[in-house]
């Protein structure tokens, strides 16, 4: 599955400082001569790869950017202070384009990898600077040069590992609402999830993306319900986790269906590894989750977990055995 990030962001590298106008004045020395130090560079715009970040979403919210300002220079040829470089952290992956996004700048692929955008402005020369044999008390000083300012946009391509099917209301979102950082409308009706979802397991170690697609039905290959063609977000996944809802009275023929459908569907997905995700268990008795359990381990010799969206119970079982098998 794969969802586009997007940000438009409005960033400024810093203006120089300004050169300083100044004579030296001490005690007993006369005409002591020009001592206006220069300007400080502006803060440059650097964008750079961390690893750890994986969406735009703090662009999004966050639109204006700016290094800072290199500070005037100052008597006694003091050079101004250099502004503060601003570093743009954005996820290996990310795409730069200008505005109208007809040109491709750069593209950050790399963890710690810098991109430098805007160079600050340059400090302007203090008057020490214009200092000759025939002026030597030169009135004379320099503007920083001003920054540059630029409108652009980020993109970025995510691709979901982790994919999770199953019947409408089985509790699909409830459960990426839980493992991830992914906001999905919840709700006690069919086809809640219009849209997919993505969102970012994170572990100690690691992290992978999981979404969440509407729910599908019997015929959904023939155009009913939402249809089948969320399934073409699940193509890329390596791993589909298929949810039942084991309140529900035909739990292995719900899972049977989507099974069919999978299979109607085609392009491998039915081929993909499943992860059998028996969901609810806080509303429903021991004695039928026991039979369940055993039931649709006869049936698909796959692994299955028994978990509860509602309390977390047993989901970083999941969490754990999926990483286990991206590992693999
Ligand atoms: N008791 C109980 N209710 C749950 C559990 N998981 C989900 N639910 C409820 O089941 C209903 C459906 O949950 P959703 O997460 O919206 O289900 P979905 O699979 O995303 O549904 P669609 O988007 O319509 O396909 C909601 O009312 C949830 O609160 C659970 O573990 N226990
Ligand atoms: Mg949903």
């Amino acid at each position: 599955m794969s969802f586009i990030d997007k940000a438009k962001i409005y960033v400024r590298s810093g203006n120089g400082g300004h050169g300083s106008l100044s004579f030296r004045r001490e005690k007993f020395i006369e005409y002591g001569g020009p001592d206006g130090g220069n300007g400080g560079k502006g803060g440059d715009v650097i964008f750079k790869g961390n690893k750890s970040v994986n969406t735009l979403q703090k662009y999004r919210f966050n639109q204006h950017h700016y290094a800072k300002n290199g500070s005037g220079g100052s008597g006694k040829l003091k050079t101004g202070a250099s502004g503060k470089d601003l570093i743009l952290e954005v996820p290996c992956g990310t795409e730069i384009y200008n505005e109208d996004m007809t040109i491709k700048v750069s593209e950050i692929l790399e963890d710690g990898q810098l991109y430098y955008f805007l160079r600050g402005g340059q400090g302007g020369k203090g008057n020490t600077h214009f200092k000759s044999a025939s002026n030597r008390a030169p009135r004379k000083v320099q503007d920083g040069e001003i920054g540059q300012e630029v409108t652009v946009r980020l993109k970025l391509k995510l691709l979901a590992d982790v994919g999770l099917v199953g019947m409408p209301n089985a509790g699909k979102s409830s459960i990426l609402s839980v493992v991830t950082n992914a906001t999905p409308k919840v709700a006690d009706y069919p086809f809640t999830t219009l849209d997919p979802h993505i969102g970012m397991v994170q572990t100690l170690d690691q992290e992978f993306i999981m979404a969440d697609i509407p729910g599908i039905i019997e015929e959904a290959s023939l155009g009913k319900g939402l249809g089948h063609d969320f399934l073409a977000h699940v193509e890329r996944c390596s791993i589909l986790i298929h949810v039942l809802d084991c309140s529900e009275q035909n739990v292995m023929q719900n899972y049977e269906i989507i099974r069919n459908e999978l299979k109607n569907y085609g392009k491998g997905i039915e081929e993909k590894l499943e992860i059998i995700v028996l969901n609810k268990t806080d509303i429903v008795d021991e004695k039928k989750m026991i039979d369940l359990k055993q039931a649709f381990e006869n049936a698909t010799k796959q692994k299955v977990f028994e978990i509860s969206a509602a309390t977390s119970y047993n989901l970083s079982s999941v969490t754990k055995y999926i990483l286990e098998l991206m590992r693999r």
